[in-house]
């Protein structure tokens, strides 16, 4: 599997427009490109189906993988690329069995051991953080720095991590040091002036 490094977290704060975004992104890049669509708490599942259905029509004739945060009823019935889960979230090996052997599945792991067990349970890439702090998502752990994203790449080194939270395009370069593949993020393009722009500068960043 060859995985983009730049994933694309859809903003679920209020006022925020998910599609826009993705619109925004597909204007700048396609190859190295994943979208990782993350519904809100509160959004049913009708409204959330119905997002990743537009987003998934965007993106599939430009070949742009959507993973769908959580909801993996969602990204079967939208015929999304894949999923991604949380600790919280279904463990990997049932979302492993629920998305089938072709699906593209990510894990959230901040620690190597955690890492480890989810690479072995069907993992295809780890989602590693929170990296720096970030005020985008509430009631996140202390922030490893790149140095706990190395030592999550050194105990699995054939599996390719994505670094995720506070990240920035200036911050790219040392979580390409530590041994991340790419990077996630939310707020360094949603929260941009123009996001299409900050976009097409962490894709320079990731694939430098
Ligand atoms: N999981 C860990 S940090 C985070 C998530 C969903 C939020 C990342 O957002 P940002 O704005 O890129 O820091």
């Amino acid at each position: 599997m060859t995985l983009g490094r730049l994933h694309l977290i859809t903003d679920s704060r209020p006022g925020r427009d998910p599609v826009a975004l993705v619109r925004a992104a597909l204007s700048v890049a396609t190859p190295d490109l994943v979208i990782q669509f993350r519904p809100a708490d509160e959004w049913t599942d009708r409204v959330a189906y119905d997002l990743a259905g537009q987003l998934v029509a965007l993106c599939r004739p430009l070949g742009v993988p959507v993973l769908v945060n959580d909801r993996l009823h969602v990204a079967l019935a939208a015929g999304a690329g894949g999923g991604h889960v949380g600790a919280d979230d279904l463990p990997v090996s049932a979302a492993r069995r629920l998305l089938g052997p072709a699906a593209v599945l990510g894990a959230t792991a901040r620690l190597p051991a955690t890492a480890l067990r989810a690479v072995g349970d069907g993992a295809d890439y780890l989602g590693v953080g929170p990296c720096y702090a970030t005020s985008t998502k509430d009631g996140l752990p202390v922030s490893i720095g790149p140095e706990g994203l190395r030592a999550v790449a050194r105990q699995c080194p054939d599996t390719p991590i994505i670094a995720i939270g506070g990240v920035t395009a200036a911050r790219v370069p040392e979580l390409r040091a530590a041994g991340a593949h790419g990077v996630a993020v939310i707020g360094a393009a949603s929260d941009a002036a123009d996001p299409a722009r900050a976009i097409a500068d962490l894709l320079a960043a990731v694939a430098a």
